[in-house]
């Protein structure tokens, strides 16, 4: 087998070369041929300094997480670049694209590091529940200081290469076309002089000076490292930089890291990640689909969803014609789509030219026929079968043919609304999640009819987006609607035979959840669907609405709010629940936290078994994906289906049977036999 690595040299610089598509991640060749690389250039006298450079799209993107869990071939990452910085000719890391992870580390083990313009570096283990595990927590803060490395390590977002240069972390910005040759003359410019390690670095003495530096910023991501394992083990990484020696330092990372390789959060995280890739993919839909060029869109509808909707292409550049029925309804649309703009900008993610320039991409309009050339038309209208179908009958009029047409329908029949018009294969699902320009699913929904060529342009311009889109079949409420209602039918059943409504949301919360599903009732508002009939009530819901308590926006719902919209819980609603229970003669015992969460995600597994069986998704994988991205589902438990295989199906099935509840087929086949739904 021919070596990913080879070199070439340019007068007395030697010039190491990876080429590993896709991404030149480090697998086993990689490192044993950048091993060789370093020997070559150490034994040679002729040679006086290294470039390591990479081809194709990017610089290392990290170690290849295709190898965690297997037993491990040498040389590992860690001797690999020890090697590296031990030498004593300099050694320069060229960096295009994503130097991320190991990437990141072979840059760190380099004595210098320059990069292009576009070129970003990070350290992104977190997000597969680990940390770097090659030096990188301690290389790093000695390099860049410790209160510069923790966002670096802890957050696992990248950063330009501007950014690292101003850090210390790149040393010199050079041509985005010359990559090579300047870094060639960057390594002359340095023989002769010696060499910096990073190993070997001072920064890190201001997490000495300031200890408090860690309990600071570990308090200032409370919220969004709660449940995670590996932001935690990162921060004590980067505080073991300044208190520890360096090979101490190694060993403690090589300890923390292991811990967290082994552990569930890892494998959930790594599951995840494959799983996001996995799902934007159509087994049946052909790779070479030609696309659709999508250069202009038309959205139907200017309220919370259709605003949402739009600004997510304004952003990508992509220019939206924006339908209303009055001119007061486009007026108020556009006006909170500029606020949320230009609040965006106030928190300095955004430039004011970047709320012109997306703006100025926006035109509202009250006809239809000002749709008549767009490429792609979603409509967000009310979620009324009669009205979807008068839209798209309109629509299959005015758009021009070979237009895709979508709904942004959360739960009705896109076979039906596709049957409205005479071009049902141009008819698709795009159901967006409020608010639609964050949240990052978009679940595509495949009518019967509808043509490969749409299902690939939509699945691509999801990335173009910024979405994370996973494919539904048509059912009531697709995936994840539909098993959300398996969920709510079972809070609204413990609420009704004992369970305090805040109990019920507590146990979500403490399984990783963002909200439960009484405090998500109270945010998306109670009213919503409600007939306005405050004699007429049958439920728990309009009785709350009767006595107006619509939710967090009318200060009260299940919960009261104060004006910082804390809640506490209700007397008034704990009453009306009682009555309630009492008037239908549900009988009261008290309900331990156990069974309320086996009756809450139990039920959700055995729908997603059902929604496989049906083969509504493609891949229990997709529901992961649904899930974590549309319902606020803990990432490190990997989603409802993987969670589930981790903890066991046949126990999800024992634990169904023995609170009388339903379980496919399906769910009872794959627990006798594998264990596993994919
Ligand atoms: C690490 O480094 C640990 C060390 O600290 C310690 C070691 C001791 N390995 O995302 P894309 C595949 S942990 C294997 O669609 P993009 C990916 O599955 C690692 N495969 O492209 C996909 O395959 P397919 C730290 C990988 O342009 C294909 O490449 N590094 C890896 O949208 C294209 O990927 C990271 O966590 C990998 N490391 O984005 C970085 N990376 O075509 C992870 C990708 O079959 N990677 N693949 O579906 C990324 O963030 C993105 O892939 C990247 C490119 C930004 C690089």
């Amino acid at each position: 087998m021919t070596s990913p690595i080879r070199t070439e040299r340019h007068d007395n610089v030697l010039v190491v070369i990876s080429d590993n598509p896709p991404v030149n991640a480090l697998g086993q060749a990689v490192r044993a041929g950048l091993k060789d690389a370093i020997e070559e250039a150490m034994s040679d006298d002729a040679i006086e300094a290294v470039v390591i450079r990479c081809d194709g799209r990017t610089f290392f993107a990290g170690a290849d997480i295709t190898e965690f869990g297997k037993p491990p071939v040498g040389p590992n990452l860690p001797e690999t670049l020890d090697a590296m910085e031990a030498s004593d000719k300099p050694v320069v890391a060229a960096i295009h694209g994503t130097a991320l992870g190991g990437g990141c580390e072979v840059a760190l083990a380099c004595h210098y590091r320059v990069a292009v313009p576009s070129a970003k570096l990070g350290l992104p283990e977190v997000k597969l529940g680990l940390i770097p595990g090659a030096a990188g927590t301690q290389r790093l803060p000695r390099l860049v200081g410790a209160e510069a490395a923790l966002p670096l390590v802890v957050g696992g977002n990248p950063i330009s290469a501007r950014k690292a240069q101003g850090i210390g972390l790149v040393d010199e910005i050079v041509g985005e076309d010359s990559l090579e040759a300047d870094a060639i003359a960057f390594a002359k410019s340095k023989i002769g002089q010696p060499v910096p390690r990073a190993s070997e670095g001072t920064a890190n003495g201001d997490g000495v000076r300031d200890p408090d530096l860690f309990d600071r910023f570990r308090a200032s991501q409370a919220r969004k490292i709660r449940g995670f394992d590996a932001p935690n083990a990162a921060i004590e990484a980067v505080k073991a930089a300044g208190t520890m020696s360096y090979a101490e330092g190694v060993k403690k990372e090589r300890e923390l890291f292991t811990e967290l390789m082994s552990g569930t959060q890892s494998a959930a995280m790594r599951h995840y990640f494959f799983a996001e890739r996995a799902a934007n993919k159509i087994d049946d839909v052909p790779k070479d689909t030609p696309l659709i060029p999508i250069k202009k869109v038309g959205v139907i509808g200017a309220g919370t969803m259709g605003g949402g909707i739009s600004m997510n292409f304004l952003s990508a550049g992509i220019p939206v014609t924006i339908l209303e029925m009055s001119q007061d309804a486009l007026d108020r649309g556009t006006g909170t789509m500029r606020k949320n703009y230009e609040n965006t900008a106030k928190k300095g993610r955004m430039t004011a030219d970047q709320v012109e320039q997306a703006m100025g991409l926006l035109t509202p309009t009250l006809s239809y026929d000002d749709l008549a050339d767009c490429d792609l038309v979603i409509e967000a209208v009310y979620e009324s079968m009669d009205v979807k179908k008068e839209v798209f009958g309109k629509l299959d009029e005015v758009v021009k043919q070979g237009a895709i047409l979508a709904s942004n329908t959360s739960y009705l029949d896109v076979n039906e609304i596709a049957a409205a018009t005479q071009r049902p294969g141009y008819v698709v699902g795009m159901h967006f999640f409020s608010p639609a320009n964050i949240m990052k699913l978009l679940e595509v929904v495949r009518g019967e009819k509808t043509r490969d060529d749409v299902l690939a342009t939509v699945m691509k311009l999801s990335k173009t987006i910024g979405k994370v889109a996973a494919v539904s079949g048509v059912c009531p409420g697709f995936i994840g609607n539909r098993m959300l209602s398996k969920r709510q039918e079972q809070a609204n059943a413990l609420i009704m035979e004992g369970a305090n409504y805040w109990e019920v949301d507590e146990v979500l919360l403490d399984f990783g959840f963002p909200m439960g599903p009484f405090q998500m009732g109270d945010l998306a508002g109670i009213d919503i669907g409600w007939h306005r009939d405050p004699s007429k009530v049958t439920t728990v819901r309009e009785a709350l609405c009767a006595v107006g308590r619509f939710g967090q926006k009318a200060g009260k719902g299940f919960y009261d709010y104060d004006e910082a919209r804390q809640r506490t819980p209700s007397d008034e609603v704990k009453q009306i629940i009682a009555d309630f229970a009492a008037k239908e003669g549900k009988e009261q015992r008290e309900i331990l936290k156990d069974e309320i969460r086996e009756r809450l995600l139990y039920p959700m597994v055995n729908e997603g078994a059902k929604i496989l069986e049906e083969g509504m998704a493609q891949r229990a994988s997709d529901i992961d994906v649904v899930w974590i991205n549309g319902y606020g589902w803990p990432l490190y438990t990997g989603g409802p289906m993987f969670w589930a295989q981790t903890i066991g199906l046949d126990k999800v099935v024992e634990g169904l049977e023995k609170h009388d509840l339903p379980v496919s087929n399906y769910l009872r086949e794959r627990s006798a036999g594998s264990g596993k739904f994919d």
